[in-house]
Protein backbone atom coordinates (compact mmCIF):
# COMPACT_ATOMS: atom_id res chain seq x y z
CA UNK A 1 0.00 0.00 0.00
CA UNK A 2 1.80 3.60 -1.15
CA UNK A 3 0.09 5.41 1.90
CA UNK A 4 2.59 3.36 4.13
CA UNK A 5 5.93 4.47 4.21
CA UNK A 6 9.08 3.87 5.61
CA UNK A 7 12.01 6.20 6.94
CA UNK A 8 15.50 5.07 8.82
CA UNK A 9 15.53 8.43 10.64
CA UNK A 10 15.22 10.60 13.55
CA UNK A 11 11.54 11.22 14.15
CA UNK A 12 12.04 14.44 15.53
CA UNK A 13 13.22 15.52 12.32
CA UNK A 14 10.31 15.35 10.47
CA UNK A 15 7.60 17.66 9.11
CA UNK A 16 4.39 16.08 9.22
CA UNK A 17 0.88 17.06 10.57
CA UNK A 18 1.62 14.32 13.25
CA UNK A 19 4.22 12.75 14.95
CA UNK A 20 3.76 9.82 17.88
CA UNK A 21 5.79 9.88 21.05
CA UNK A 22 6.44 6.35 22.50
CA UNK A 23 5.49 7.92 26.01
CA UNK A 24 5.03 6.47 29.60
CA UNK A 25 2.08 6.39 31.82
CA UNK A 26 3.21 9.72 33.47
CA UNK A 27 3.36 11.48 30.27
CA UNK A 28 6.35 14.00 31.90
CA UNK A 29 9.25 12.40 29.41
CA UNK A 30 12.11 10.02 29.56
CA UNK A 31 14.70 8.65 27.55
CA UNK A 32 14.41 7.09 24.25
CA UNK A 33 12.13 8.36 21.29
CA UNK A 34 10.39 10.28 24.36
CA UNK A 35 13.41 12.26 25.76
CA UNK A 36 14.10 13.19 21.63
CA UNK A 37 10.95 14.63 21.13
CA UNK A 38 10.81 16.41 24.66
CA UNK A 39 14.33 17.72 24.24
CA UNK A 40 13.66 19.03 20.71
CA UNK A 41 10.14 20.18 21.19
CA UNK A 42 11.14 22.31 24.55
CA UNK A 43 9.65 23.08 27.85
CA UNK A 44 6.41 24.14 26.37
CA UNK A 45 5.88 20.74 24.87
CA UNK A 46 6.38 19.24 29.69
CA UNK A 47 3.92 21.73 30.66
CA UNK A 48 1.00 21.00 28.64
CA UNK A 49 2.04 17.23 29.55
CA UNK A 50 1.79 17.89 32.92
CA UNK A 51 -2.27 18.96 32.45
CA UNK A 52 -2.61 15.67 30.75
CA UNK A 53 -2.64 13.71 33.96
CA UNK A 54 -1.16 11.05 32.34
CA UNK A 55 -2.26 8.53 29.79
CA UNK A 56 -2.98 4.32 30.37
CA UNK A 57 -1.34 1.91 28.28
CA UNK A 58 -3.24 1.29 25.37
CA UNK A 59 -4.51 5.27 24.71
CA UNK A 60 -3.55 7.99 23.30
CA UNK A 61 -3.79 11.77 24.18
CA UNK A 62 -2.65 14.69 21.63
CA UNK A 63 -0.95 18.09 22.40
CA UNK A 64 0.96 20.59 20.15
CA UNK A 65 4.29 19.82 19.18
CA UNK A 66 6.05 23.53 19.93
CA UNK A 67 9.61 23.89 18.79
CA UNK A 68 9.47 20.85 16.39
CA UNK A 69 8.74 20.77 12.43
CA UNK A 70 5.36 18.69 12.88
CA UNK A 71 1.98 20.56 14.09
CA UNK A 72 1.03 17.84 16.69
CA UNK A 73 2.41 15.08 19.15
CA UNK A 74 0.53 12.41 19.60
CA UNK A 75 1.39 10.59 22.89
CA UNK A 76 0.86 6.85 23.45
CA UNK A 77 2.05 4.71 26.01
CA UNK A 78 2.97 0.80 25.20
CA UNK A 79 3.32 -1.67 27.27
CA UNK A 80 6.32 -3.32 28.81
CA UNK A 81 6.75 -6.89 27.60
CA UNK A 82 6.62 -9.24 30.70
CA UNK A 83 6.54 -12.68 28.46
CA UNK A 84 3.60 -12.40 26.50
CA UNK A 85 0.66 -13.86 28.77
CA UNK A 86 -0.23 -10.21 30.53
CA UNK A 87 -1.98 -8.62 27.50
CA UNK A 88 1.01 -7.27 25.94
CA UNK A 89 -0.08 -7.93 22.22
CA UNK A 90 -3.62 -6.45 22.67
CA UNK A 91 -2.43 -3.10 24.59
CA UNK A 92 0.31 -2.87 21.61
CA UNK A 93 -2.49 -2.92 18.74
CA UNK A 94 -4.32 -0.81 21.36
CA UNK A 95 -1.64 1.96 21.26
CA UNK A 96 -1.80 2.00 17.70
CA UNK A 97 -5.67 2.12 17.07
CA UNK A 98 -6.35 5.11 19.37
CA UNK A 99 -3.30 6.71 17.99
CA UNK A 100 -4.87 6.58 14.71
CA UNK A 101 -8.56 7.53 15.57
CA UNK A 102 -7.27 10.42 17.61
CA UNK A 103 -5.07 11.68 14.21
CA UNK A 104 -8.15 11.56 12.88
CA UNK A 105 -10.49 13.16 14.89
CA UNK A 106 -7.68 16.08 14.80
CA UNK A 107 -7.88 16.04 10.68
CA UNK A 108 -4.14 15.16 10.63
CA UNK A 109 -3.52 13.17 7.67
CA UNK A 110 -0.07 12.46 7.45
CA UNK A 111 1.36 10.81 10.64
CA UNK A 112 4.80 9.12 11.93
CA UNK A 113 5.14 6.76 14.17
CA UNK A 114 8.25 5.06 15.99
CA UNK A 115 8.63 1.16 16.94
CA UNK A 116 6.42 1.48 20.28
CA UNK A 117 7.66 -0.66 23.11
CA UNK A 118 10.38 -1.95 21.17
CA UNK A 119 13.21 -0.48 22.95
CA UNK A 120 13.54 0.05 26.96
CA UNK A 121 9.82 -1.57 26.91
CA UNK A 122 11.49 -4.55 25.65
CA UNK A 123 8.80 -6.04 23.10
CA UNK A 124 9.19 -8.22 20.46
CA UNK A 125 10.41 -6.54 17.11
CA UNK A 126 8.88 -8.32 14.91
CA UNK A 127 6.24 -9.16 17.01
CA UNK A 128 5.89 -5.68 17.56
CA UNK A 129 5.86 -5.04 13.38
CA UNK A 130 3.64 -7.40 12.39
CA UNK A 131 0.91 -5.70 14.92
CA UNK A 132 1.96 -2.51 14.08
CA UNK A 133 1.21 -3.12 9.91
CA UNK A 134 -1.71 -5.33 10.24
CA UNK A 135 -3.16 -2.01 12.61
CA UNK A 136 -2.52 0.44 10.39
CA UNK A 137 -3.06 -1.30 6.81
CA UNK A 138 -6.62 -2.04 8.14
CA UNK A 139 -7.39 1.59 9.43
CA UNK A 140 -6.32 3.05 6.28
CA UNK A 141 -8.09 0.70 4.55
CA UNK A 142 -11.33 2.02 6.21
CA UNK A 143 -10.02 5.89 5.83
CA UNK A 144 -8.99 7.23 2.89
CA UNK A 145 -8.83 10.81 4.95
CA UNK A 146 -5.91 9.67 6.30
CA UNK A 147 -3.33 10.09 3.31
CA UNK A 148 0.26 8.32 4.60
CA UNK A 149 1.79 6.73 7.59
CA UNK A 150 5.46 6.73 8.37
CA UNK A 151 6.80 3.87 10.28
CA UNK A 152 9.95 5.26 11.69
CA UNK A 153 12.70 2.56 11.99
CA UNK A 154 15.57 4.07 14.11
CA UNK A 155 17.75 0.85 14.70
CA UNK A 156 18.85 -1.59 11.76
CA UNK A 157 16.82 -4.49 13.07
CA UNK A 158 13.83 -2.76 12.68
CA UNK A 159 14.49 -1.37 9.35
CA UNK A 160 15.25 -4.76 8.15
CA UNK A 161 12.25 -6.44 9.87
CA UNK A 162 9.89 -3.93 8.35
CA UNK A 163 11.32 -3.79 4.95
CA UNK A 164 10.65 -7.52 4.82
CA UNK A 165 7.45 -7.24 6.08
CA UNK A 166 6.30 -4.54 3.67
CA UNK A 167 8.03 -5.97 0.85
N1 LIG B 1 13.45 8.75 16.47
C1 LIG B 1 12.80 7.61 16.12
N2 LIG B 1 12.89 6.46 16.81
C2 LIG B 1 13.68 6.46 17.91
C3 LIG B 1 14.39 7.60 18.35
C4 LIG B 1 14.24 8.79 17.57
N3 LIG B 1 14.86 9.92 17.91
N4 LIG B 1 15.07 7.27 19.48
C5 LIG B 1 14.81 5.97 19.73
N5 LIG B 1 13.99 5.46 18.79
P1 LIG B 1 11.95 3.61 23.27
P2 LIG B 1 9.64 2.15 24.37
C6 LIG B 1 13.43 4.11 18.65
O1 LIG B 1 12.87 3.00 24.26
O2 LIG B 1 10.30 0.85 24.15
C7 LIG B 1 11.09 6.11 27.37
O3 LIG B 1 11.96 6.34 28.44
C8 LIG B 1 14.15 2.97 19.33
O4 LIG B 1 15.22 2.49 18.52
O5 LIG B 1 12.11 5.05 22.95
O6 LIG B 1 8.21 2.30 23.94
C9 LIG B 1 9.65 6.46 27.71
O7 LIG B 1 9.56 7.57 28.57
C10 LIG B 1 13.03 1.93 19.44
O8 LIG B 1 12.95 1.18 18.24
O9 LIG B 1 10.39 3.40 23.68
C11 LIG B 1 9.15 5.20 28.36
O10 LIG B 1 9.50 5.16 29.72
C12 LIG B 1 11.76 2.77 19.56
O11 LIG B 1 12.16 4.11 19.26
C13 LIG B 1 9.88 4.10 27.63
O12 LIG B 1 11.07 4.71 27.11
C14 LIG B 1 11.11 2.73 20.91
O13 LIG B 1 12.10 2.75 21.93
C15 LIG B 1 9.08 3.58 26.45
O14 LIG B 1 9.76 2.48 25.90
Amino acid sequence: MDRIKIEQTDITRLKLDGIVNAANNSLLGGGGVDGAIHRAAGPGLLEECRALNGCNTGEAKITGAYGLPSRKVIHTVGPVWNGGNNKEEELLADAYKNSLHLALEENLETIAFPNISTGVYRFPKEKAARIAISEVRSFLEKHPELKSVTFVVFDEENLKIYKEMLG
